[in-house]
């Protein structure tokens, strides 16, 4: 049996090299379209016209916090119920459930970080045809109009967003299967149906209930309302795969309308552009977390992760919109430019232009209910907040995992891991993490290592960690079914693994060969799995590895559409129903396990594939297995940026491309640009030939080793960002748009992105690129190349003549970015390496930044264990100030340089500190540049000090 098992994976992993070698593109037969979904193909048919459901207004409640009422379906008389929340922060919560569903309907758990605090709402009108509420303090109010059912949610005169403006709102009951009841027809069956039947007339509106006697019902009903029985609602089958459905049709849908909006973006994980394109001519935006090979650029097709969060931009205002449900969702958008819906038409004409732009979006889920939370911003930032106050913020990682990470399938043993390691110092380039992927293990068996190649892992760590350096491990949530295998023996003995439709234990195909797959979704399973970290479970463990969740989608390699089947049992769930979660839980279980081995001190560091909303909390994601292609380096940018806008900041793409070989010019390149990326891994398939950078000639090896080292440089910067990420939400990696929300020219940017608020990027993507074309936004800045230290204005195409070497990065006027320069092996090797602050002075001659110091790697930051200091540059006079008096740390890094761009010559430089005698600063001008170099003026940078220029 293991024999056969082996041989099934080598087979596989042979076809997957046969397919490698073949055409490349997606095999897009292995995935659905919307058609070939049953529940998107019925909800797709629905067209916008009049709701069937109006809201029975005798029946709302209002207390000082929850709005309730019914909503009947008028075709099929089936009641749901609404609620309505005012949240904390202006978010406007919706939910809308079966009111006596059959059985309960999923309601995602563990996503949101606490039940979101609520805020008195009250009831400002009401008449027979809706409810005017007031939302808060603002000037905000929700219509509820009855007949049909819509929500309106407005500012003042503005409407913000309206919900089943277009009349989408769809709910797919619960229910008896008819074929059950009337072909089957027992005497049990039918007592069930009966007593079900019972259960919704109970629930039905007796007036309407009279109506329905009188007439037929509606002749708009859909099949859904009508209670017709079509394909795909209790059985479906995709390729040679079938789905059960024992719930029936489950699907849930609603439409929002926004006027005044042309511009959405998030919805990750797709490989498309940051603004999202409108799906009228094509499928929706998809939301199912899939392990696609060789995935397809500009298009809708779902990947490996989904968040469900969609911003909306306009220059007058931002909103966000997070549809809470975990099931296979699809998503379309269109633009009255392709032809204005009747809300978009009233609009117009009550605030009297035809112009009035409306972006329509539509959500549609196999499953679960309506949990909608509505972010109303105004500004990005607001909006940032505003999610991160439901589902938290980046986890703030060890500093080590920003800088860069040497990967590749595999690492092949561990001299090659020494070799390797030695490579780096030999052509002093830093690192700080390599990699090992699934090769390492003892057949596929995670936690445990390749007997005769990786003989003594704790050696090889022990060497890692005496030069500063740490390991990253892998570890994939799919168990090779194994009787002598620990993990696998444990987990079935706890009964930990997700069941098949039959009750027993799910059984799928992945690298081990016959696999299980632990169900992640029991609390109990992900303590178990937590628990398996220890020091003493995984043997060969240190505490310099880290670990790495791939495939946890999950992959399946003969399930439907290479995942799990959908009828798969989690407890009371189906899979169908948790699907996009399960990767999230294993980042979570997987963090857990980190931080509770170092026994709650030390930061984990944990990257994962497949993500969900909130996946932010554990750690880090990267873009899945990209090609080395131009247009896949291109495309890093807006993934990355989706990514950032809906909470996740710590992402990165394989540098230098997954499948195929990269050019030197395009690895080169693609260094460039990971180094000013939030996550900075070089990783390369298993078929590829090696790539380490010094494998491509001195030339190119000092063009990487140049771009890594700016990484280096910089990683004080980064640092400080993804603090800030962490403490507030706002995004590392950021579109232009965030910072400069009223200039339309950045609504669209691709190819360029700012880290924080003061660094902008320009990498060059393009081969054989001579130059390339900077946006410098902002018509009151000004921007300092950072290599060059020229100035440039904003509110301007910049063409910048670019070589192999150049980046194009620029420091925005008015900022102070902290550095350390000195090269080292290591980030960790940096610790206590000084500071040079460059100070880039705005046209009013000030700037301002701040200094984050901490240990860089345990929670004590938690206990206020860090410096955090004010910089700021105005009146010639540059000072730092304790943003944090209350916190305890000290550090023994000092400012050994201070480099003024855009400054004049002084007189003297006077460097005062307490408790010491004034010194005179000896320094440089450059009048060419108007660059002043202040030399070691030395101070701790744990201190208050000013620098005065007269
Ligand atoms: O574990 C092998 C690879 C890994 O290198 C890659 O980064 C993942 O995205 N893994 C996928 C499985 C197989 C890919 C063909």
């Amino acid at each position: 049996m293991a024999a056969f098992t082996e041989r099934m994976a080598l087979l596989l992993m042979l076809w997957l090299v046969v397919s490698l070698s073949g055409t490349w593109a997606v095999d897009r037969a292995n995935f659905k379209t919307c058609d070939q979904s049953s529940f998107c193909k019925r909800q797709r048919a629905m067209k916008p016209g009049e709701s069937p459901y109006r809201a029975l207004l005798e029946t709302m409640e209002l207390t000082n916090t929850r709005l309730t009422l019914q909503l009947i379906n008028d075709n099929n008389k089936v009641r749901l119920l609404l609620e309505l929340y005012r949240l904390q922060g202006n978010i406007t919560r919706v939910k809308i459930n079966e009111l006596k569903p059959l059985k309960p309907r999923y309601e995602v758990p563990d996503v949101l970080i606490r039940e979101p605090p609520t805020e008195p709402l009250s009831l400002l009108s009401q008449d027979e045809n809706g409810v005017v509420l007031s939302l808060g303090a603002e000037s905000q109010r929700v219509i509820l109009s009855a007949r049909p059912f819509r929500l309106d949610i407005m500012e003042g005169r503005n409407v913000l967003m309206s919900l089943n403006s277009r009349g989408l709102l769809a709910f797919e009951h619960l229910r008896m299967r008819k074929d059950t009841f009337s072909y089957k027809v027992t005497s049990t069956v039918a007592s069930v149906w009966d007593n079900i039947k019972s259960v919704f007339s109970s629930q039905a509106d007796p007036e309407a209930e009279k109506k329905e006697e009188a007439e037929p019902a509606n002749q708009a009903e859909t099949a859904e309302d009508a209670g017709k029985e079509e394909d795909g609602m209790w059985e479906e089958m995709f390729k040679s795969h079938s789905d059960s459905k024992p719930n029936g049709p489950s699907a849930v849908s609603l439409d929002f309308s926004l006027p005044g909006v042309e511009h959405v973006y998030g919805i990750p994980e797709h490989a498309d552009s940051l603004r999202l394109k409108t799906t009228d001519n094509g499928d929706p935006y998809r939301l199912y977390n899939l392990d696609v090979f060789q995935y397809e650029l500009y298009n809708p097709m779902a990947l490996y992760g989904s968040v469900p969060v969609m911003l909306a931009h306009s220059a007058q205002r931002t909103t966000g919109i997070f549809w809470l449900n975990a099931a296979e969702t699809w998503v379309d958008i269109s633009s009255n430019t392709a032809g204005k819906t009747v809300f978009g038409k009233m609009l117009d004409y009550v605030q009297g232009s035809s112009e009035t732009p409306q972006t329509d979006v539509r959500w549609i889920s196999e499953s679960g209910i309506v949990d909608v939370f509505i972010m109303l911003g105004p500004t990005p930032k607001d909006v940032f907040s505003q999610y991160a106050s439901l589902t938290g913020t980046q986890a703030f990682p060890p500093i080590a995992a920003i800088a860069y990470h040497q990967c590749r399938w595999n690492y092949n043993d561990q001299e090659d891991v020494q070799a390797v390691d030695a490579g780096f110092d030999e052509h002093d380039i830093p690192y700080d993490f390599i990699w090992l992927d699934i090769e390492h293990t003892d057949g596929k068996r995670y936690f445990t290592w390749e007997p005769h190649k990786f003989a003594t892992p704790k050696e090889m760590l022990q060497n890692l960690l005496d030069k500063k350096r740490k390991m990253v491990a892998i570890v994939d949530p799919h168990i090779k079914i194994d009787s002598n295998y620990k993990i696998h023996n444990e987990i079935r003995s706890l009964g930990f693994y997700i069941k098949n439709k039959d009750g027993g234990d799910y059984e799928g195909w992945c690298w081990p060969g016959s696999a299980g797959y632990p169900d992640f979704t029991r609390a109990d399973m992900r303590a178990w799995w937590a628990s398996m970290f220890a020091y003493d479970q995984y043997e060969g463990s240190m505490e310099n590895l880290y670990t790495w969740n791939d495939m946890n989608e999950p992959s399946v390699f003969n399930g439907p559409e290479v995942t799990m089947h959908k009828d798969a049992v989690h407890g009371a769930w189906e899979h169908r129903d948790v699907h996009n979660l399960y990767g999230l839980y294993v980042h979570m279980a997987t963090a857990e396990g980190l931080i509770q081995r170092s026994g709650g001190v030390e930061r984990p560091f944990v990257l994962t594939r497949a993500f969900f909303a909130g996946s932010q909390r554990y750690g880090a994601v990267w873009t899945g297995d990209n090609s080395a292609e131009w247009d896949h380096l291109k495309i890093s940018i807006p993934m990355c940026l989706s990514l950032g806008v809906v909470g996740i900041s710590f992402c990165g793409a394989d540098v230098g491309g997954f499948f195929k070989s990269p050019s030197p010019e395009l690895l080169v390149r693609w260094y460039q640009t990971g180094a000013y990326q939030p996550f900075f891994r070089a990783h390369a398939h298993l078929d590829t030939p090696r790539r380490e950078p010094w494998l491509f000639g001195p030339e190119n090896m000092a063009l990487i080793r140049d771009a890594v080292r700016q990484r280096y440089t910089l990683l004080p910067y980064w640092y400080q960002q993804f603090y800030h990420a962490y403490k507030t939400g706002q995004p590392v990696m950021r579109p232009l748009w965030v910072e400069y929300p009223q200039d339309p020219v950045t609504f669209g940017l691709d190819d360029e992105f700012l880290i924080g608020r003061d660094l902008l990027v320009h990498p060059v993507t393009e081969e054989g690129s001579r130059g390339v074309t900077a946006y410098l936004p902002g018509k009151d800045e000004v921007w300092f190349d950072v290599h060059t230290f020229q100035k440039h204005n904003g509110a301007q195409n910049l063409y910048i003549p670019v070589t192999m070497s150049s980046i194009p990065v620029f420091q925005r006027g008015g900022s102070i970015i902290s550095r350390k320069l000195r090269v080292r092996r290591s980030s960790t090797c940096m610790e206590h390496d000084p500071y040079t602050l460059y100070v880039a002075l705005s046209p009013q001659r000030t700037a301002e930044g701040e200094l984050y110091i901490d240990d860089g790697h345990t929670f004590n930051y938690e206990k206020k264990e860090f410096i955090h200091r004010r910089l700021s540059f105005s009146n010639n006079i540059l000072s730092s100030i304790n943003l944090s008096p209350e916190s305890q740390f000290s550090t023994l890094s000092w400012i050994e340089r201070i480099v003024i761009l855009g400054a004049s010559k002084p007189k003297q430089v006077t460097l005062k500190t307490a408790g010491a005698e004034d010194t005179q600063l000896e320094y440089d001008f450059d009048a060419s540049m108007s660059v002043l170099t202040l030399r070691k003026p030395g101070m701790n940078a744990g201190i208050d000090w000013t620098v005065t220029l007269e």
